[in-house]
């Protein structure tokens, strides 16, 4: 199974990705993950990315494609993926594409995760005492959030016209809301067969 997990910062992408995964037994691949573990170096690349993300800004296509490719690439794959945010970007929309096309797969669903905002905020802020993660400010929370309005949200409206687009209420907690995804999948993978 190939899937997507779409939605606001603080939606729930990384909780969901990992009952996603662990239910489906697919690799959850989460972008966000991926960076955070490069800043562990101290190479030119790991401060590049270090500044864009305690900013709250989306780092490059070029870096984030190219690293999406490699990780696409690992033989875990070959069963299915959940991706959790990616794509973000048009462009990673268009990365995206081709490098399914490349493999003659497709995606088999874009799971959009929806909460209010002032939710995913209180989320966010919540998530800000426990972990203390560099862009869990209120400052970089809210840029964070008009970025996501302003150039993710309008990839949901593609996905859409795609037909492969599961919009899911993802307010409750973790299980409720993973409830409603695996009931989801599962009644799409009974009409696939
Ligand atoms: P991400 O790591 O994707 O972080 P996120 O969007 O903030 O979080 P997520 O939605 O996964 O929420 P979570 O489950 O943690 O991205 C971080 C940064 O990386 C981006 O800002 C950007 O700079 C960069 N980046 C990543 N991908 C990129 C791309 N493709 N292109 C460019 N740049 C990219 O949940 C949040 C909190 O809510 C947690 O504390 C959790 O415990 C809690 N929670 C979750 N579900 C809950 C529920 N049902 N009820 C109550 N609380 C819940």
């Amino acid at each position: 199974m190939r899937l997507l997990l779409m939605g606001a910062p603080g939606s729930g992408k990384g909780t969901q990705g990992a009952l996603i995964a662990q239910h489906y037994r697919i690799p959850a691949i989460s972008t966000g993950d991926i960076f955070r573990g490069m800043l562990a170096t101290q190479t030119p690349l790991a401060q590049q990315v270090r500044e864009i993300m305690a900013a709250g800004g989306y780092v490059p296509d070029d870096i984030t494609n190219t690293i999406v490719a490699e990780r696409l690439a690992h033989p875990d794959c070959g069963n299915g993926f959940v991706l959790d945010g990616y794509p973000r970007t048009l462009h990673q929309v268009g990365t995206l594409d081709f490098l399914l096309a490349h493999d003659n797969a497709a995606l088999d669903a874009v799971i959009g995760l929806q909460v209010d905002t002032d939710e995913v905020v209180a989320r966010l802020m919540a998530r800000a005492t426990v972990d203390g993660r560099a862009d869990d400010t209120e400052e970089t929370i809210a840029l964070r959030q008009r970025i996501y309005r302003e150039q993710t949200e309008p990839l949901l409206d593609t996905y859409r016209r795609r037909g492969l687009l599961v919009d899911i209420d993802a307010q409750g907690s973790p299980e409720v809301v993973f409830e409603r995804i695996s009931t989801a999948l599962d009644a799409l993978a009974a009409v696939a067969v």
